[in-house]
């Protein structure tokens, strides 16, 4: 007789016994489920038992008077229970057992100290754990040894032309009241309130507190040569900087300001701490990169490394010239660092791009990275698609040119954009629109401003010998960016210009008429000295530096202003980092000789940081690199 087949749990077939095969194993195998459930019911109660006696059974151990830890209370508590639990537990059991009498008797002393006395003893506890906080900080994670690149001009720039010199003196002095001021009023903060004279952030900093502008301002103060107020700044860094908190931040303005930032000042400087910061904070931003198709977030926290997008791009999109605006700090981060993540993640973004149709042969502002899709069809050069366009050039120039791959991006990019974008207006000036679903927006932003030094910067090396081409298009942005300041009463840019129904390089709209103390129109003024030496640029680039001084300078430092076609204007009361990073480091080079920072050996990031050119063979070794870096 066969028993029917059993069932077990899995649903997989048991095969039927023979009576003579009833062996232990087997026979275990043939009991009825009911039987298996009566059986474990037993033994878990059998164990729950123990546990009870072993825990709760009276402890003879106080009333004998013996050490609870001492053998023969083991074996007394062995016999007792009647079953017999592991030493191990028995040990630990007393251990707690000692613990808790120990922390009583301190208790109890404690009861007996004066108020005083406990409050000293708290003080000096606090201070421990803060000294031995700080001590942890302070070792630094161990990098390769990586041998500096060849640093030149960072020290020069002094003018032989006295009137130059002069106003280079100027221009040094208002960054000494920036930096100042920040120190007196706002040190610690992201940035500066100067007219309520105290800190100052904004969400692109999470409810950070990292001292924004320090790290802005490090390169700045170095080629002013206001050394001491760098070594100020130095120490901050070096007792403050603490990139584990709590903090969302934006990944690109996070990536320009610090890690930029801190990269310039390594540089200039040779100070390891730098290096060792911008590490750092490159391995928080990295979580940022955690996406289906690894296009980066806009923004990450930085202790959780969760990441998120902003809520007003379109369909839950990255923003181009975010994610695009990556490229240089991280080819140096894998340089210092010997970890080719960095190189990985930004290389991976091209090549994504480089697969993907573009409508016109425009890259849209938007790219969801879930999908790996477009969102709405917008282009732009000024905010929102700007820096990628400029990232491309600097990776080939960073590159000792030899990112061809990168050139050539950056090459047909621009020819879409000529043809798509940049028109001429009836008056004559040339301008850069915003291509919106096929339509084309006559209007540019300040920030677009910064294309004129971009068309310059590249003519050199431009497709078909077009250089003339991009020089001159580069002199056409210029001169219509300080229309858009000359046809201001403050002459200070607007915010975003029209080219539309008579009206021409002015803002129309209030909430356009603003200048918050930004940079591109200069920036584009020096590149055009570098390349031209034409001396109009001095001229339209002093002129902003006495508008700047006379109408946004107050006694807390500097302001933006609301509105620059009124001849009362009423400030932001924000000093933005970027004043000290770039405005006035433009202006101060704009001032300089050639010698200081030469366009050959430096690359200045969007943030107007400079990392020294890195040939490509650098990231592979390091010996070739020191031959060719110059
Ligand atoms: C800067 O932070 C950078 O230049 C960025 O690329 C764009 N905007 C600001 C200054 O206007």
């Amino acid at each position: 007789m066969t028993t029917p087949a059993l069932l077990p749990l899995s649903g997989r077939r048991i095969p039927t016994l023979s009576p003579g095969a009833a062996s232990f194993p087997h026979h275990r195998a043939t009991l009825r489920l009911s039987e298996k459930f009566i059986l474990l019911l037993i033994l878990s109660a059998f164990i729950t038992l123990c546990f009870g006696a072993f825990f709760f059974l009276p402890d003879n151990s106080k009333h004998n008077g013996v050490r609870a830890n001492s053998v023969s209370n083991v074996t007394r508590t062995e016999t007792w229970s009647g079953c017999s639990p592991c030493s191990a537990w028995v040990i630990l059991r007393d251990k707690i057992r000692v613990d808790h009498e120990r922390a009583l008797q301190e208790a109890k002393e404690k009861l007996r100290k004066s108020r005083d006395e406990l409050r000293a003893e708290i003080q000096t506890e606090k201070s421990k754990v803060v000294e031995d906080l700080k001590k942890k900080k302070e070792v630094p994670k161990p990098l390769p040894p990586v041998p500096m690149p060849k640093v030149v001009g960072v020290n020069d720039g002094d003018p032989v032309e006295p009137d130059v010199k002069e106003k280079r003196d100027k221009i040094r002095e208002m960054m000494k009241h920036a930096w100042d001021s920040y120190r007196q009023y706002g040190w610690g903060h992201n940035e500066l309130k100067p007219l309520a004279k105290k800190g100052h952030s904004t969400n692109i900093f999470g409810n950070s507190q990292m001292g924004a502008t320090i790290v802005d301002a490090l390169d700045s103060l170095y080629m002013m040569g206001l050394h001491d107020e760098f070594k100020d700044g130095q120490e901050w860094i070096e007792q403050n900087l603490d990139f584990s908190v709590n903090a969302e931040v934006s990944v690109f303005e996070v990536n320009i300001r610090f890690t930029g930032g801190l990269l310039a000042a390594y540089y200039l400087s040779g100070q390891e701490v730098f290096k060792v910061k911008a590490v750092q904070l490159a391995e928080k931003l990295l979580p940022a990169f955690n996406t289906p198709t690894g296009i980066p977030w806009a923004m990450v926290n930085l202790k959780s490394g969760v990441g998120r997008n902003w809520g007003w791009a379109s369909a839950g999109s990255s923003i181009l010239a975010e994610f695009g605006t990556l490229h240089m700090e991280f080819v140096h981060l894998t340089y210092l660092t010997g970890n080719p993540a960095y190189y990985q993640k930004v290389m991976h973004i091209r090549k994504l791009l480089a697969k993907m149709d573009r409508p016109n042969g425009l890259y849209p502002n938007y790219l969801n990275p879930r999908t790996g899709r477009w969102g709405q069809h917008h282009t732009s050069v000024g905010g929102l698609g700007d820096s990628f366009y400029e990232y491309l050039l600097k990776a080939w120039l960073m590159s000792d040119k030899t990112d061809t791959e990168a050139r050539k991006t950056y090459d047909d990019a621009i020819e879409a954009i000529e043809r798509h974008l940049i028109r001429k207006s009836n008056g004559g000036l040339t301008f850069i629109g915003e291509w919106k679903n096929g339509h084309l927006e006559r209007k540019m932003g300040h920030l677009t401003c910064f294309a004129g030094g971009m068309f310059a910067l590249g003519a050199d090396g431009s497709p078909d010998d077009k250089a003339g081409h991009y020089l001159q298009l580069g002199a056409e942005i210029a001169h219509t960016c300080h229309e858009s300041y000359d046809r201001t009463v403050l002459k200070l840019g607007p915010e975003a210009f029209k080219f539309d129904s008579g009206l021409e390089a002015v803002a129309v709209r209030q909430n356009e008429k603003y200048y918050i103390l930004r940079p591109e129109v200069i920036e584009t003024y020096w590149y055009m000295w570098r390349f031209t030496h034409d001396p109009k640029y001095r001229q339209w680039g002093w002129e902003a530096a006495q508008a700047i001084d006379k109408y946004c300078r107050v006694s807390g430092g500097f302001s933006g202003v609301k509105d620059v076609y009124s001849s009362n204007p009423t400030y932001d009361d924000v000093q933005q980092s970027f004043f000290l990073a770039e405005t006035l480091k433009y202006l101060y080079l704009l001032f300089s000789s050639d010698d200081l920072m030469p366009l050959e050996s430096w690359v200045f990031n969007t943030e107007a940081h400079p990392l020294p050119v890195l040939h490509s063979s650098c990231l592979v070794n390091f010996c070739s690199c020191l031959s060719i870096n110059h």
